[in-house]
């Protein structure tokens, strides 16, 4: 009797194989050209894993293996970003010790990776909480801090009163706290930042020279940058005692549109400016109420301007007029000079304002072929167009006049060329225990001094209460300590870091874990990066992966690397979706890993969320596609245990079309894994197997054929081949077997013609690749001009394909 396929005998029988042989051991001695560092974004283990996870980790371990069975050396690491928030609030929820929480998690994880066939190194695992870890992030720290890259001031911080501490900018997604959604309010406390400012200008340069990486991420990074190019402009205080008020404008051209002036409500001129005049009260008590209000509404283009005049005039150093100085909620303290000179003619927000308060609007730039009126227009116009009512300007376009008064307020003194970066420093600082403390030690006497040994240890007896100060503060024999450098008594910091800090640079580490000389081995870190394949979610695109190119660079400035952008290719999986909503760790989907492969096995759910959509969108989590993809293994099962042992093999005589097409399968996997749609490579092997199994095949193709779809399945369904492979007599692992070649004239395309039909009737012809998979040729079909126009707004009921011949597009009639 045939013996049916079983996932539950094989897995966990080669799971042990390729630990105990050593499978995935990283060599110390690598040169360059011959190795490959392939990287998951390392595991955050608060809650369990999920198939999304499972579809991310597995996209990466399909690169790794292919990697190595292209002869490179491999590291594919995986390691614990295991501080954090989620451990206390378990230990306040739950009574557990966030120590412990971890470690169970972490348990736990390291299960779950090994039950999906993951090619983790785990002599190689590193986790952030370890002390012989955190110790180099907090040297890291003190490195940054001799440099002047770590300070601390006292400033209004994101305060999430839920998570009891301020987060960084990166962290606060429309006004609410990215992890629990509450809203965040401002909360002025002692915070320690990192310059990541200075690096403006080169997290933005590196950018150009990321190619592998996805333009959406890049586009994200520069947008957070937010780098805009404009002038600082002096206007003089009228009676101001020579003091003047600066602007940043990116339209100098528009100078002589300017005919009120707003400052922040928080700009230090402004109290000075109607102490003692009738408004004084009324603009005192606006700026108290706008201190209050939510930063996020009052930069919103939604929200209602509102301000007040503060009795004050300025000068307008073009026009040599008067100007009312204003006060008003959309200008932010923290951009540009935190004042600005308002156009209302040229820009939205000021002519929202005009409008409200009756202000003047003067409109200085005509748009080609029409003419403006400032008494009554209501949109601003921000195009461009030739100057008017600008003095000597007139008639210039309007980009050149803005570089002549430039030019112009510099030769006066009274302006500059100037640039404004939108990006903040980074807040690391958090008020919670569960984190690397902070080695600084605050002295009456000397200030504030770096601890003297390190580690600074985290105090496992701590009370956690989810209220109230840091915990840390309450720790008695933690917070007393002599100062390092003058013996006095002295405190130390009770802070801890932000987990972005120890993740930002955890991939040197890889190189050597357990190297206890240095931060990280410089020389095995030379060997081994830049990583080249970086595989995570889009949701870090700008809080890790700038984070960790900031700390590159700044180690690159240290002379610690020789490299400046650690990830050469990085690739960003969409998410599975359940019901059209994003897997949650809070909701119970039904969709944990663990239930999926007590159900299917690993290989089934791995050729699932490998092979369900094109690995960079989101795919719909459906119970039918699984069980499709088990029945494909079960499939190619059968057919290669049916084969005899003593099967032969190679041609003789002709080539037959199925060689052929085997040929031609191995050239388009091998394509489409380096572009990594893996979707696609796996129908491929599908359709081979489909023509594998028609009758009039010879029994030495069909035996060939089974072994290339072993060998091409291999990375995808690691268990299930490395099964079938052994069973098929061969000797050695599947996984040490080099990648199939193809013979490039068997494997060359002939080209079919495909009729697309749209309700069978015919609409359009495509000619394409023999052998083209059914989703890539209906695709192609959705993608034609012509059957787009006809579908325009049609409801699309079904598609039809049959491969090499025709697609039918069926449609609603409406
Ligand atoms: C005069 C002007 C005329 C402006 C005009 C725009 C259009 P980006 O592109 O984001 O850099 N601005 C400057 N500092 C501000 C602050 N702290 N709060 C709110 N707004 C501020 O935006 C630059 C423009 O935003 C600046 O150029 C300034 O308004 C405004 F027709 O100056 B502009
Ligand atoms: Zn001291």
């Amino acid at each position: 009797m045939v013996e049916e396929y079983a996932f539950e005998k094989i897995e966990g029988k080669w799971q042990d194989y390729w630990v105990d042989n050593g499978f995935y051991k990283a060599p110390s001695e690598v040169s360059k050209e011959e190795k490959r560092y392939v990287l998951d974004m390392f595991a955050y283990t608060s809650g369990s894993m999920h198939v999304g996870h499972a579809r991310t980790y597995s996209i990466c371990d399909v690169i790794a293996r292919y990697r190595k069975r292209q002869g490179y050396e491999l590291l594919h690491p995986m390691g614990w970003d295991a501080f954090g928030l989620p451990a206390d609030m378990a230990a306040v929820k739950r009574g557990i010790h966030p120590a412990d929480w971890t470690k169970d998690n972490i348990a736990r994880w390291r299960k779950h990776f090994t039950r999906l066939g993951m090619t983790y190194d785990w002599d190689a695992e590193i986790s952030t909480c370890q002390p012989d870890y955190y110790r180099w992030t907090q040297w890291l720290f003190l490195k940054f801090f001799e440099r002047g890259l770590a300070y601390r001031k006292y400033a209004d911080g994101n305060w999430c009163s839920d998570c009891q501490t301020v987060l960084a900018n990166e962290q606060v997604v429309g006004g609410r706290c990215e992890r629990c959604d509450s809203i965040v309010e401002k909360k002025p406390l002692d915070q320690w930042f990192f310059r990541i400012t200075d690096y403006a200008d080169r997290l933005l340069e590196g950018l150009d020279r990321l190619d592998g990486w996805p333009e959406k991420v890049k586009v994200m990074q520069r947008n957070w940058i937010g780098r805009s190019e404009g002038a600082e402009l002096l206007f003089p205080i009228k009676d101001g005692d020579g003091r003047s008020i600066e602007v940043f404008t990116t339209r100098a051209d528009t100078v002589y549109g300017a005919t009120y002036m707003i400052l922040s409500p928080e700009h230090p001129l402004l109290l000075d400016l109607v102490r003692g005049t009738t408004p004084e009260d009324s603009v005192n008590a606006f700026v108290q109420r706008m201190k209050r209000a939510d930063r996020f509404d009052r930069e919103s283009a939604e929200t209602e301007k509102e301000g007040m005049f503060t009795g004050r005039y300025a000068v307008n150093p073009f026009t040599g007029e008067d100007i009312p100085i204003w006060t008003a909620n959309y200008v932010l303290m923290d951009y540009g000079t935190g004042a600005i000179m308002a156009v209302p003619a040229h820009d939205q927000r000021d002519l929202d304002f005009a409008r409200k308060y009756e202000l003047p609007v003067r409109v200085v730039i005509q748009p080609p072929g029409s003419e403006l009126d400032g008494q009554h227009m209501t949109e601003a116009y921000t195009g461009i167009g030739r100057m008017v009512n600008s003095g000597a300007f007139d008639g210039l376009p309007n980009d050149e006049a803005a570089e002549a008064m430039t030019r112009e307020a510099q030769a006066k003194g009274t302006g500059r060329k100037a640039v404004s970066f939108h990006l903040r420093d980074w807040c690391i600082s958090r008020q919670r225990y569960w984190g690397t403390p902070i080695p600084i030690v605050h002295c009456d006497e000397c200030g504030m001094v770096p601890a003297d040994e390190l580690p600074v240890e985290l105090p496992r007896d701590v009370k956690l209460t989810g209220k109230g100060p840091s915990p840390l503060s309450l720790v008695e024999d933690f917070v007393n300590v002599p100062c390092p450098r003058c013996g006095g008594s002295a405190r130390r910091d009770t802070d801890t870091m932000d987990t972005f800090v120890d993740s930002s640079w955890y991939f040197l580490r890889f190189a050597d874990p357990h190297y206890t000389e240095a931060t990280f081995n410089e020389e095995a870190v030379k060997r081994w990066l830049p990583v080249d394949q970086y595989v995570g979610g889009v949701e870090h695109a700008i809080l890790h992966l700038m984070y960790a190119r900031f700390f590159t660079k700044v180690l690159f400035d240290m002379g610690m690397v020789d490299f400046d952008e650690p990830f050469t290719n990085l690739f960003t999986p969409g998410m599975v979706t359940k019901d059209g909503r994003k897997i949650s760790k809070s909701r119970d989907d039904g969709v944990e890993v663990d239930d999926m492969l007590n159900k299917y096995g690993a290989d089934t759910l791995r050729l699932f969320v490998l092979f369900a959509g094109p690995p960079e969108r989101d795919l719909e989590w459906s119970d039918r596609g699984v069980e499709g993809m088990h029945r494909f293994i079960k499939r190619l099962w059968r057919l290669s245990v049916a084969l005899p042992s003593d099967a032969e093999k190679g041609v003789d005589g002709e080539v037959s079309e199925l060689r052929r097409r085997m040929h031609r399968t191995i050239r388009k996997v091998t394509e489409d894994i380096e572009r990594i749609h893996f979707n696609t490579a796996i129908s491929a092997i599908i359709e081979l197997l489909n023509a594998a199994y028609t009758e009039e095949n010879e029994p030495a193709d069909v035996a060939d054929v089974v072994d290339t779809i072993v060998l091409l399945l291999a990375p995808f369904a690691p268990h299930v081949t490395e099964e079938l492979w052994h069973r098929q007599g061969h000797s050695g692992s599947v996984h040490h077997q080099p990648w199939p070649g193809f013979d490039a004239e068997m494997a060359s395309r002939e080209e079919v013609t495909v009729v697309v039909q749209i309700n069978g009737r015919l609409r359009d012809r495509m000619v394409v690749p023999a052998g083209m998979a059914e989703d890539e040729i209906r695709e192609l079909a959705l993608d034609s001009e012509r059957i787009k126009q006809r579908l325009a707004n049609r409801e699309i009921s079904r598609i039809v394909v049959v491969p090499d011949k025709l697609v039918n597009i069926v449609v609603h009639n409406s």
